[in-house]
């Protein structure tokens, strides 16, 4: 038989609907004040917030609680120049030619290129591997479900903490990206999914005029 005790519900703490209202406002403009930052400085961050939004993100939902993801946290500078060569090296591709007009038209508002010396510069990236099988039998890996939709959640909430915490952010997709199984010693099954460069923002920090147009509620709700 599967282990199924059940627990009393653990009451949230009692707020009125107007707090609760509060609350949510406060939170929603929090994270609209969230930008992805593409020049950072080297100015350190301390590894207590790393691991505590490691932590936040441990704590997401995910299919059947199997928590499929593995997260390489990277500072040293012969491993962050490790990625950035190697990224570089797939970016230099992609930009010349390999990601085709379509998808290069749409990134042109943003001004993203082939180098990426915030993979050196930022203090932190962390690599996010989506563990397609797992569990705590090496030689015998069972199935995860829902593997993407779980990494995706655990990610934003890594974001969001980071992001609370005073924290600048970038989510780095280089592709292909299986060179970060080699470099951050990750086995086959494990598929890399991101790179989240942490750090703070250079002095010639921008954000391109295109970040700041968002949805509107209407255009991205509906209700029934
Ligand atoms: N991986 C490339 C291209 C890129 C793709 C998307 I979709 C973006 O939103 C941003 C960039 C790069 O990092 O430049």
């Amino acid at each position: 038989m599967p282990h199924r005790e059940a627990l009393p519900w653990q009451p949230y703490p009692h707020l009125t609907d107007s707090e609760r209202v509060t609350r949510a406002r406060s939170f929603r403009d929090a994270m609209a004040s969230r930008r992805s930052c593409r020049m950072f400085s080297e100015d350190p961050v301390p590894r207590d917030v790393i691991e505590a939004a490691l932590a936040a993100a441990g704590s997401a939902p995910s299919g059947a609680n199997r928590q499929p993801w593995h997260f390489s946290v990277v500072s040293s500078i012969e491993a962050k120049c490790a990625i950035r060569v190697a990224a570089e090296e797939e970016e230099r591709a992609f930009y010349n030619g390999r990601a085709g007009s379509e998808w290069l038209d749409a990134l042109s508002p943003l001004g993203t290129g082939a180098d990426k010396p915030f993979l050196e510069i930022a203090p932190w990236l962390i690599v996010v591997f989506a563990q397609r099988r797992g569990g705590p039998d090496p030689d015998n890996l069972k199935q995860n479900y829902y593997v993407t939709e779980s990494v995706g959640i655990a990610c934003g909430l890594l974001l969001a903490t980071l992001h609370q915490a005073g924290v600048a952010t970038l989510v780095h997709t280089p592709s292909p990206m299986r060179f970060l199984n080699r470099i951050c010693r990750r086995p086959d099954h494990e598929k890399p999914a991101m790179v989240i460069v942490a750090g703070h923002p250079g002095e010639d920090a921008t954000i391109p005029a295109h970040a700041l147009e968002k949805k509107s509620l209407e255009q991205i709700a509906s209700w029934l």
